[in-house]
Order: C-alpha cells, then structure tokens, then sequence
C-alpha cells in the first residue's frame, strides 16, 4: 500500500486547504516553497491532477526579459546616452576613433545612429568629428528614455501591465525589441484549486487490487493510484540479432518467396570430392592449393561416396577425359590428367558452398533414378559461412557468408538465368543490372552481375552466375535435358553498404560493438 506524499505534494494540499478554494497562485507556491516553479509542477502539480486532487487552470504571463546588450545598456546607459554624455564631456568635436577609443566602436556606431536619428549628435563632415546636437549642452542633456525603459522592465519582473503602468508602453517595448534589447516571453503557471478528488488525497493510494481487497471488499472505498500509462516500462533486456543474421533473414524471405527451398549447408568441413572435384574443378586448378584453400591436417581425409551407381569413377573419367571421360560427360574431352582419389579425400573447410549445390544436385539425380528416371525440377538456396585463405583487408576476412540460388528443369536457358537474376536483385531493390561474361571451373557460361545502386550511384559488383557444366550433372546421373542455373554473393557486402559500414571488422568478429548491434534498426531488404 503506497503510503504518504512526497513532501511537495503535502505542500501544495496544505496551501489550497488553506485557501479555502480561492486558486493558489503556482509560482506563490514555488517560492515558499523555494523550489523552481518547474519542479513543483513535475513533481506535484502533474501528479495531484493527475489524481484530480487538484484542478489546475493554466495562466500564461507575457514577461519581457532583457536581452544581454539591453541588460548592458540598462546599467550603462543607451548607446546613443552614452555618445552624447561622452561630447558633452569632451571639448569640442570629437573624432571616431576618439569616441570608439573610449565607448567601443559598437557602443558608438549604435550610439551615433540614435543620437544622431534623435538630433542630439551632428557630424562635421569636413573634419568627421562629432559634436551635441543643437540645443544641447553638458547641463542640459537629454534623458535617456531607453536605458530607463530597460530598467522599468528588469525591476518590474519583465510585467509588460506593470511596465505599462510606469509608461513603458507597447511601443516603447515593441521599439526595445525591434533593437533586440528585450523580448517578451510567454510563461505559464497554474491558478491552483481543489480537484473532485481532493478529499482522499492524503489517504494512502492502493496501487493494485489485491485478493484480500477483493475478499475483504475493501476495494469498494480505496483510492487507486492512477495507472500512469507514460510511465516508461522497465527496459527489457532481450537478445539481438547480429546484423548479418537481420540481413541474412532477409535474403530467406526473399528466395521463399521465390519459392526456394533451403538446403542443409551445416556442414563447414567438406571432402576435396565435393568442394572441387564434383564441381569439375581439375585437382591443380590454383585455388586448390592452401594459398586459397585450409586444408585439415586431422582428419585429414574423408571417405568418397560410395554406391550412387559409381558416382565417383564418373567424376574421375569427366576430369581424366578420353573414351570414359567422353562417354560420361555427352563428349567433353576432360582435363586429360591422372585423378587422384586421394587429392580428392583431402578434407578443407569449404570455400564455397556450391559444395552443398553439388551434394544436393547429386541426391536430385540419385531420386531420379530411384523414380525410375522422371526428374522433379528444383529450386534450392544455402545462405552459409564459406573459408578462403585470403588477403585480408577492409572488406575481406579468411570466411565469409555466400548466398547462394540454384534452379535445376528441363531446358533451362542462360535467359532463365538472367531472369531470375533480375527477380532476386529487383526484391534487393535494384533493377538495373549488367551481366559481364567471367569464368568459374563448374558454370559455362558464367556471368559477373552488376548492378546500379541508386545510394552509392555508381555500378557496384553484385555477383557471380553460371550454367553448371554438363562434365558436372551428367556425372552425377541427371537426365542429359536438365539444366542447372546458379548464382551467388556475399552476406557481407550488402550488409556493409546497408549498414553503412566501411571496414569489415566492424560487422563480424571479436572487435565488433555490440552496442552497435543493440541498436542497428531492422533491416528492410530494398537497398
Ligand atoms: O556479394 C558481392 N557483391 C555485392 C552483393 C550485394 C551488394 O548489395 C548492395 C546493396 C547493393 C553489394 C555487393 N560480390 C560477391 C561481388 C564482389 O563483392 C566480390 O568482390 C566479392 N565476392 C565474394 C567472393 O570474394 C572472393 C562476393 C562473394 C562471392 C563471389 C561469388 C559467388 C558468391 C560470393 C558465387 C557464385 C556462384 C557462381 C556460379 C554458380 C554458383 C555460385
């Protein structure tokens, strides 16, 4: 049970029961209570209201507040009081350098533009020298109406009806604002009264109904604390997702949507056979060697595929060429070199995961044959961490996460590549798009995509694409009709350009600031 009154509160009760319902003055209040009027209303006035123990009438009072320079002036003197205190001081006209010497070029300039507006000053033009105007001398000198005005209005509290009163009219005030010497401010305070609540607003508040209020029926009569729904609610702590799982989430929305399905890629080591060989990547091609490549030293070795109709001496004829090869692979004449099953065996953690494309294409042909030759087309998708022992640099790290999409149908055509390509890139947010043939061992013909990316405006790399070659799927038993299209990128890169990120090791791995990732918005996938 929520017991007494912050001591403010109990103040305030105090002062409007003893009104006896006349309105208490807010600020009356606040200064008894010695407290800035804007506490008293946060800490009390807000809340008493809030529970109608108090009803409070807003009362806005236009102050005028001096600015700096009218403050100065207030206590110096006008500048235009200043000049002709200063000639009446002086013998005989006074040069500009003289006067700014001794009143400051500011004070001068202002000074001379009044006094001389106001006839108390002229100027000699022959010797520029200043002198009082006509009819005025060091005993008979003007009165400074504008320093007094700003005094008026300082002493008076800034009360534009008192000021009025004392003859600091609405001119003179709108003519001190026009000179910036003083603006009105506009402050509201509250004429304070009882509220329909007043009654039980010292008794204690209930802040919730409890079982034995309810059994004791004691609810009937209690005051609630009102439920407060500004209150801010206790910070819940939760998890984040780390910006590239936002940005990979994403990426799954939009192959779904294509109506991809995801392949198993939770597999970061890989056998030689299915990171190269399968693809038809020859066993010295260079980015087989641990330049490019980790290779594991235990286990060293994985087993080949077994059974799939020899699947493996298929792979070895493709790359070996010749009649075997030949008669695998519809008439590609290979590689013409020895295959070696154990370069093949070579465990590496995988560079890419077409690996897993190739596993999966593999288990296509394998149902094929086991639906006794009737293909069931395909369209599959891995978004997964692949290794590559590179350079490192701002926007390379030794692993990175590949997007990949493959569609594997009767008769697909490098039209149907460039189209689908078109369909992915376009969810991306990016319809202009650029194809420039390239070269991957597994894919003929292959295609660098580049798109146009509106933020950056300029042409950026998006991609690789290719046709799987026939040495790859004819090898694995797909009927001679099917073709595979495929097409991959990084995670990386469109998280780094949406998320503004320069350098790599900003976004993944130990140095990252999580704090960052506590705040990164969602990711909306148009780039
Ligand atoms: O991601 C890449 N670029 C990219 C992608 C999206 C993007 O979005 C922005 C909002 C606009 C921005 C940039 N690239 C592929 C292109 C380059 O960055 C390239 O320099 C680096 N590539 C990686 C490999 O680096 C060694 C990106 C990575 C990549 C490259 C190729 C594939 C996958 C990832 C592939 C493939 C493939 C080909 C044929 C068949 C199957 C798979």
């Amino acid at each position: 049970m929520a017991s007494g009154l912050a001591p403010l509160e109990s103040a305030v009760l105090d002062a409007v029961t003893a009104a006896g319902g006349e309105a208490v003055a807010s600020t009356d209040v606040a200064a008894s209570q010695g407290v800035p009027h804007s506490v008293l209303v946060d800490t009390a006035l807000k809340t008493l209201s809030a529970r109608e123990a108090l009803t409070l009438t807003p009362v806005s009072h236009e102050a005028w507040v001096l600015t700096a320079e009218g403050a100065t002036y207030a206590a110096a003197g006008s500048p235009e009081a200043q000049l002709v205190r200063h000639l009446a001081a002086a013998t005989g006209g006074q040069s500009l350098p003289n006067v700014d010497a001794a009143l400051g070029a500011g004070v001068r300039k202002i000074g001379m533009q009044q006094a001389m507006r106001l006839g108390w000053v002229v100027m000699d033009r022959p010797t520029k020298t200043l002198a009082l105007g006509a009819g005025l001398s060091a005993d008979a000198l003007p009165t400074d109406d504008v320093a007094a005005a700003l005094n008026t209005l300082r002493d008076g509290g800034g009360d534009a009806a008192a000021a009025a009163a004392t003859g600091v009219d609405e001119a003179t005030r709108k003519a001190l604002q026009k000179r910036k010497l003083a603006t009105p401010k506009t402050t509201k305070t509250f004429a304070i009264t009882p509220g329909a609540r007043i009654a039980d607003a010292r008794r204690p508040q209930a802040t919730e109904l409890s079982r034995e209020m309810l059994d004791s029926g004691s609810w009937r009569g209690a005051a609630f604390k009102p439920y407060n729904f500004a209150a801010k609610g206790k910070d819940v702590a939760g998890g984040h997702l780390h910006t590239l799982l936002k940005v990979r989430e994403q990426f799954r929305l939009i192959f779904l949507e294509m109506g991809f399905s995801e392949m198993d890629s939770a597999r970061y080591v890989e056998s030689s056979f299915w990171n190269f060989d399968a693809l038809f990547q020859p066993q010295q091609h260079p980015a087989r060697d641990e330049h490019d490549t980790f290779f594991l030293s235990s286990p060293a070795t994985a087993t080949l595929p077994e059974g799939a109709g020899d699947y493996v001496a298929r792979v070895k004829a493709a790359h070996c060429g010749g009649e075997a090869g030949a008669a695998v692979t519809g008439g590609s004449r290979g590689y013409r070199y020895a295959w070696s099953a154990a370069e093949a065996r070579k465990n590496i953690l995988r560079t890419h995961t077409t690996a897993v494309t190739a596993r999966m294409l593999q288990r296509l042909a394998a149902d094929t044959a086991s639906a006794g030759g009737v293909f069931t087309p395909a369209k599959m998708f891995s978004i997964d961490r692949v290794f590559r022992n590179e350079t490192l640099d701002a926007t390379h790290l030794a692993e990175f996460h590949q997007i990949e999409g493959m569609v594997a149908d009767h008769n697909l055509s490098l039209g149907h590549l460039k189209g689908v390509i078109h369909t992915f890139f376009k969810k991306m947010g990016m319809d202009r798009l650029r194809f420039k043939p390239t070269h991957n061992p597994y894919t003929e013909p292959s295609l660098e995509v580049h798109a146009f990316h509106a933020g950056l405006n300029k042409w950026v790399e998006v991609g690789n694409s290719g046709m799987f070659r026939p040495e790859m799927l004819l090898p694995m038993g797909l009927p001679p009709d099917v073709r595979v299209i495929a097409w991959g990128l990084s995670l990386e890169r469109p998280t780094m350009i949406k998320y503004g990120v320069q350098n790599i090791r900003d976004l993944f791995g130990h140095k990252i600031d999580l704090e960052a990732i506590q705040r990164n918005p969602i990711c909306r996938i148009t780039f």
